[in-house]
Order: C-alpha cells, then sequence, then structure tokens
C-alpha cells in the first residue's frame, strides 16, 4: 500500500464532482507538479510539500476540523450548512451556485411567508432552519438526501430547498424560484491548528501566495497600446494599472506606447474609452500570474 507522506501538508479536494475539475485545474495553475488521472485516493506533489487527498465533498468540513487534512476545497453551501470550525482562507472563484427556496411553478405562492406550517423537502436542514427562523416562519423541514425536486410531484412537500445553478434542473421539475437563501462558491478551508503551527503555517502562507497569483491574475488583462503623447495624461486616468502605466518612445514622433493592466470586469468599457481618447493598436495578454 502506498503511503502518504506525514511531512508534508494535507489539502482534500473532491474526488468527482462538480468542483473537481477546476479544484485540480486551479492547483496546476498555481504551478503545483502532481499527477492526478484514475482511481488514486491521493497525489503527491513533485515540487511542494503537498499531499492532495481525494474524499466526498460531503466528508471535507469534518476532515478539516478534526485535523484529518491541514486544508480543504468544499463549497460554501457545505460550510454554512455543517458550520465547522474551520478558517475560511480564501475564496477560489468557481463552483458557483446558490441555495434557493423554490415551489411548484403553479402554486401561487410568491413570498416565504406563505409557507407558514407547510413542508419544505431538503438536504440543507440547517440553512433551510435559519432561514424561516430569522423570517419567523414556523415550516415543517423534511431530510433528504437526494432528488429532492421529486418531493412536490409525490405531494410530501409543498417548497423544496436545493442548490441552483443554471436553473435546468429546476424548469425540468417545474419549480420556480421564490426566495435566494445565499450565493455559494468554492473555499479554501484549513485546520485552526494547522495555521497556528509555525512550520505548516509557512507552507500554508507560500501556497496561499501561490494561489492568490492565479486569482489575481484571472481578475487583470495586460494591456498594450499606441497613442499619442499629447493623450498621456487622459489615457493615465482611464487606466492607472497596478502603480502607474508604462510609457515608453515610438520611432515615430509625438507618439508613445503604453504597458498597462486593466481589470476584467471594466474590461470592454475602458478599451471604449481609450479608442474613444486616441489610443490604437491595442494588445490584449492574459497575465499567468500577478504578485502584488
Ligand atoms: O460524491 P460527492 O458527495 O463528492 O458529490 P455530490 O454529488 O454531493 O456533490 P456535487 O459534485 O454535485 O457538488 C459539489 C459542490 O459543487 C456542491 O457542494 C456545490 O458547492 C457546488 N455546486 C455548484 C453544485 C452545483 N453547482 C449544482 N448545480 N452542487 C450541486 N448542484 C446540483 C443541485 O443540487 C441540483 O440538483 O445540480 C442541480 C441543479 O443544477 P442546475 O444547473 O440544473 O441549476
Ligand atoms: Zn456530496
Amino acid at each position: 500500500m502506498k503511503k502518504l507522506n506525514n511531512e508534508n501538508l494535507k489539502l482534500g479536494v473532491q474526488k468527482k464532482g462538480r468542483l473537481t475539475e477546476e479544484a485540480i485545474d486551479f492547483l496546476r495553475s498555481a504551478g503545483l507538479g502532481f499527477e492526478s488521472y484514475g482511481q488514486r485516493l491521493f497525489s503527491t506533489c513533485r515540487n511542494f510539500p503537498l499531499e492532495i487527498i481525494y474524499v466526498r465533498d460531503d466528508d471535507i468540513p469534518d476532515y478539516v476540523e478534526s485535523g484529518a487534512v491541514d486544508l480543504g476545497i468544499a463549497g460554501l453551501n457545505l460550510i454554512n450548512e455543517v458550520q465547522p470550525r474551520v478558517t475560511r482562507l480564501l475564496n477560489l472563484g468557481f463552483g458557483y451556485c446558490s441555495l434557493c427556496l423554490t415551489a411548484p411553478k403553479e402554486s401561487n405562492i410568491v413570498s416565504p411567508r406563505e409557507f407558514e406550517g407547510k413542508t419544505i423537502a431538503t438536504s440543507y436542514p440547517n440553512s433551510t432552519k435559519a432561514f424561516f427562523e430569522k423570517i419567523n416562519i414556523k415550516v415543517k423541514i423534511m431530510k433528504i438526501s437526494g432528488s429532492v425536486e421529486i418531493t412536490p410531484i409525490l405531494g410530501i412537500a409543498q417548497g423544496v430547498v436545493d442548490i441552483v445553478s443554471t436553473g435546468s434542473t429546476l424548469a425540468l421539475n417545474d419549480l420556480r424560484v421564490v426566495e435566494k437563501l445565499y450565493n455559494s462558491e468554492a473555499i479554501l478551508l484549513a485546520n485552526s491548528k494547522s495555521i497556528a503551527n509555525p512550520k505548516k503555517q509557512k507552507t500554508i502562507d507560500s501556497l496561499l501566495m501561490r494561489l492568490k497569483g492565479v486569482l489575481a491574475a484571472k481578475n487583470y488583462k495586460y494591456v498594450m497600446m499606441n497613442a499619442p503623447q499629447a493623450i498621456l495624461a487622459k489615457i493615465k486616468k482611464t487606466t492607472p494599472g497596478l502603480k502607474s502605466p508604462t510609457i515608453s518612445p515610438l520611432a515615430t514622433p509625438g507618439w508613445i506606447s503604453i504597458q498597462t493592466v486593466i481589470q476584467e470586469d471594466i474590461f470592454w468599457e475602458t478599451i471604449e474609452k481609450l479608442k474613444a481618447l486616441g489610443a490604437s493598436d491595442i494588445l490584449v495578454l492574459p497575465i499567468e500570474k500577478l504578485i502584488v
């Protein structure tokens, strides 16, 4: 039997499911080298003191809390539901979904208050209970472990609280959203003792720097453009870059080349402004890593 290297940090990742591929891609893009094919139970990183352990997503919060693994990647939905005593280190920007209260399309229900005295089926009983307690509405919560959306059809529940991402499962089952309980994404969690341990903390910090570098890079694009010297002040105002843009002269008199970064979420509007100002030959490149 292969053995884990217990000197290494342990990171729990979902073995097979919605978070698996993106979690593995994310770790690889942070420069971690490891094999992940087949039915392996764990992977040892070649270039970082880390063991990646593949488990069911539901077990990750408990494993992190107990210290079976030092770190874990799990959906915020599970963390909200299980409330493990762990430290949240980083939002990872994938696995987006939301926990929603839904009702059959043909029902007249438009507000969560109309569920008073009714039965709600869910795999998220704690989140559901907390939500209805907060609005002071009494409901009966029926815990179901899978295919929750079938319960109204069976006549055993009038409402369903479940994860929604594209909404196609809801549509398929003639359900519609009445209220969103919360948004979720994948989170990096840590065992609280592991981050208090000086040796582990150093490795965790070093891993965090790599992961944050990938996340920051995703939020920016590298942009090069040519512009008349005269509009430099206006361009600087439109794209301040990280500190300020890099400027170099072109062989054509009166013209400069500008290198800067633009935030992804305001990318197109910034490009439009730059063009309107008189910038031309705009070249856009993805950033692999960004360490600020
Ligand atoms: O076997 P294991 O226990 O590890 O996996 P699992 O089947 O319990 O979990 P999995 O792989 O379905 O989800 C893992 C995590 O992905 C969840 O905990 C969420 O954080 C996140 N996630 C993101 C989702 C979804 N999107 C999602 N759409 N989890 C579940 N769903 C399900 C939802 O329950 C519903 O049945 O997909 C259906 C709705 O999807 P849409 O796209 O039709 O709206
Ligand atoms: Zn699961």
